[in-house]
């Protein structure tokens, strides 16, 4: 029951996430206690470094442009102005810094080495740096190495089903190829997923047979509990229940036993309760500080006093893998490709994005 297994099917993982909580909880807990301390979580602090107007149509999303959200849209942050953050980030307990991108992919130019370059200065605090700034090729996933980043988050979201239901502007398996070209450098993998989306429990269980089969498994897993956010096209869906979260983070934790679950998304609509059974169900890793990307997330402080409540102390940097290397741009010797990203599934469309995106127009015009 303790070894990584990468052969989980569905059946078996519905079986776990089905079981009697009491027995869930003991489970999950037992295998948590033999891979980390109890008592310790890591804390990341998201930065979005370019927000909104992004081309993709992901049901979930505030960013996409086709949408129409209250969202205030910035262009690519300044070195500077992230080294501030970063520094912020660190000063308040923060051993990871994640920074986001409203991209579809990366493409080769001035604004990716301005982020290769927030890559180098981060790491030079002596933070563990994380990149989301959508697909990657694996010359990029190289050069990222090169300048230190330590992972690159690129969730699944949900089951390879549910997806064409939720994206049509790319497809499950381009997710999986970035994630490989990742896997092609030393650069740890965060993927994870969203529930409460209107998916099937089935879907769930679709979605960590997915990443429980990745060999190796995703060093974090992210369990995102949907923010549905007015103008897109999951506004009405109402919050996940907490037994739906203790449970997804528990079956995580037993199906990937080595990983750093994230409790993510969501935690304005927890109690201390809540997210107390689920540090117990195994989720040793919050993102801090009082906004995700554009939505809100409890104030540090009072996650800071929830801590002390529950006697949890925060990961200091480096202890699961080592500080990666920073290459100078002056010295690398990888040269940009140019190469652009396939689009696998163009023409695909889902009727409740697309009137999203009507009523998006309506509204402009009012
Ligand atoms: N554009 C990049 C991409 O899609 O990979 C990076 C940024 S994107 C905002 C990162 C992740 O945030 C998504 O994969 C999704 O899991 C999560 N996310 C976005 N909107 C969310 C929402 N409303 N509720 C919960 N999670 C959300
Ligand atoms: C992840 O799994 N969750 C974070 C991070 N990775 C990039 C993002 C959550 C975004 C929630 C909606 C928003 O604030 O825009
Ligand atoms: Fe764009 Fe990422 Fe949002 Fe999708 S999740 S719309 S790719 S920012």
């Amino acid at each position: 029951m303790s070894e990584t297994r990468h052969n989980w099917t569905k059946e078996e993982i519905l079986d776990i996430y089905n079981k009697p909580l009491m027995e869930l909880l003991y489970d999950a807990a037992t295998i948590h206690r033999k891979y980390h301390d109890p008592n310790t979580v890591q804390v990341s602090t998201l930065l979005s470094i370019k927000t909104g107007g992004c081309p993709e149509d992901c049901g979930y999303c505030p960013q996409a442009a086709r949408y129409h959200t209250d969202i205030e849209g910035n262009d690519l942050m300044s070195v500077q102005q992230v080294k501030a953050q970063a520094l912020r980030a660190k000063s308040s307990g923060s051993s990871r810094v994640c920074m986001g991108a409203a991209w579809r992919n990366v493409k080769d130019g001035p604004e990716f080495d301005q982020v290769l370059e927030m890559v180098r200065t981060i790491n030079k605090l002596d933070m563990e740096v994380c990149c989301t700034l959508g697909m990657i090729t694996e010359n990029q996933a190289k050069r990222l190495a090169e300048a230190g980043l330590y992972a690159y988050n690129h969730n699944l979201d949900t089951s390879e089903d549910y997806y064409k239901d939720v994206i049509s502007t790319r497809a499950f398996e381009d997710r999986l190829e970035t994630i490989d070209n990742v896997r092609k450098t030393n650069v740890t993998v965060c993927s994870g997923g969203i529930i409460g989306m209107g998916e099937k429990v089935e879907d769930r269980a679709g979605m960590l047979v997915a990443l429980a089969s990745l060999s190796p498994q995703p060093e974090s897993v992210p369990v995102n509990a949907l923010v549905a956010v007015e103008g897109t096209p999951m506004e009405d869906i109402e919050p996940v229940a907490i037994w739906e979260m203790i449970r997804m983070v528990a079956t995580t934790r037993i199906v990937m036993p080595k990983t750093q679950v994230r409790l993510s998304a969501g935690r304005t609509e927890m109690s201390r309760e809540g997210q107390a059974m689920c540090f117990f169900a195994g989720a040793n890793s919050i993102f801090a500080g009082d906004k995700l990307l554009t939505t809100p997330n409890p104030d540090v402080n009072e996650d800071m006093e929830m801590f002390k409540m529950l006697g949890l102390n925060p990961q200091k940097a480096f202890v699961k893998a080592p500080q990666p290397e920073t290459i100078e741009a002056t010295a690398s010797k990888i040269e940009p490709l140019g190469e652009k990203p396939k689009w696998t599934r163009p023409g695909h469309k889902i009727e409740r994005n697309e009137n999203a995106k009507a009523n998006s127009k309506l509204v402009e015009k009012e």
